[in-house]
């Protein structure tokens, strides 16, 4: 059986850690990384008083807000470290439903190194709660990414998946650079570039219903010119592309 570790980062997530943190420890297996940028709602402290009645539940406290990239770097360092072998990420605001977590766990066991919870599936949408323009913006960056990048995937920016410890330990974390959607396509880019297998999942995702969206302008800008900045670095080092273990397909 796997050793999985649920990597949740969070920045003033008060209104929802309980829940999660209840949801995802029903799963026996499993244990949960959170990894806080030193909310001020206090989020830290819920979980730490979690801790006191749980061994499943960590907590990397940090300074300030750092960024998501820096903060599942870190979890995945951190759970290396501690023999963890599947990885998964999560948000923290209940847009991702932990019922799912075990068919991700069960996709890793197949021998997948990076399994993403897509909601474009065969093109269809699964999200509940976006307006036009948030679904437009998300479904056009996915197409844009994965069309330069020659990767068919559906959605290379979900924030819901899985890693085998194989594929961390295979690629170099030091040389991910990207901070928020960013950061998924370059993992993704990464794990495939590393001739790993991937494989994309359905899942719904739900908009959150409370706290407050970290998402920015600077997110999306830099979401746009990390496709070319990874095809640029190609020119240096020859790829040698991952399989998609779906449907075997590629661009
Ligand atoms: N530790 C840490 N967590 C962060 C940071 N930025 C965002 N998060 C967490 O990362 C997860 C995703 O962030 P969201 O604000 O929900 O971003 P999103 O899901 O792209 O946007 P929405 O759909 O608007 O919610 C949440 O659990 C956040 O609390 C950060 O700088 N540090
Ligand atoms: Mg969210």
């Amino acid at each position: 059986m796997p050793k999985p570790l649920i990597i949740l980062p969070t920045f003033n997530e008060k209104d929802t850690i309980a829940v999660i943190l209840l949801k995802v420890l029903a799963f026996e297996s499993f244990e949960v990384l959170v990894i806080d940028d030193n909310s001020p709602d206090g989020t830290a402290g819920i979980v730490e008083d979690w801790m006191k009645n749980d061994k499943r539940v960590h907590l990397l406290k940090r300074q300030g807000k750092l960024g998501l990239g820096t903060a599942y770097l870190a979890g995945f360092r951190w759970g290396l470290e501690k023999g963890y072998d599947c990885f998964i990420e999560m948000d923290s605001d209940l847009s991702h439903n932990p019922a799912d977590l075990p068919k991700f766990v069960d996709e890793i066991v197949n021998g997948a190194d990076l399994v993403i919870g897509s909601r474009y599936v065969n093109g269809k949408i699964s999200v509940v709660g976006w307006d036009f323009r948030r679904l437009l913006l998300s479904k056009f960056g996915n197409i844009y990414a994965s069309r330069i990048l020659r990767m068919k995937f559906s959605d290379l920016t979900s924030g819901f998946r899985a890693y085998s410890r194989r594929a961390l330990e295979k690629i170099d974390l030091n040389r991910i650079r990207s901070g928020g959607y960013a950061f998924q396509i370059e993992m993704a880019y990464t794990v495939w570039q590393a001739g790993l297998g991937l494989k994309e999942i359905p899942i719904i995702f739900t908009e959150r219903a409370r706290g407050s969206s970290k998402m920015s302008k600077q997110i999306v800008r830099e979401a746009v010119w990390l496709p070319w900045r990874l095809r640029c670095s190609e020119f240096i080092k020859k790829p040698s592309s991952g399989h998609l273990l779906q449907t075997g397909k590629k661009f």
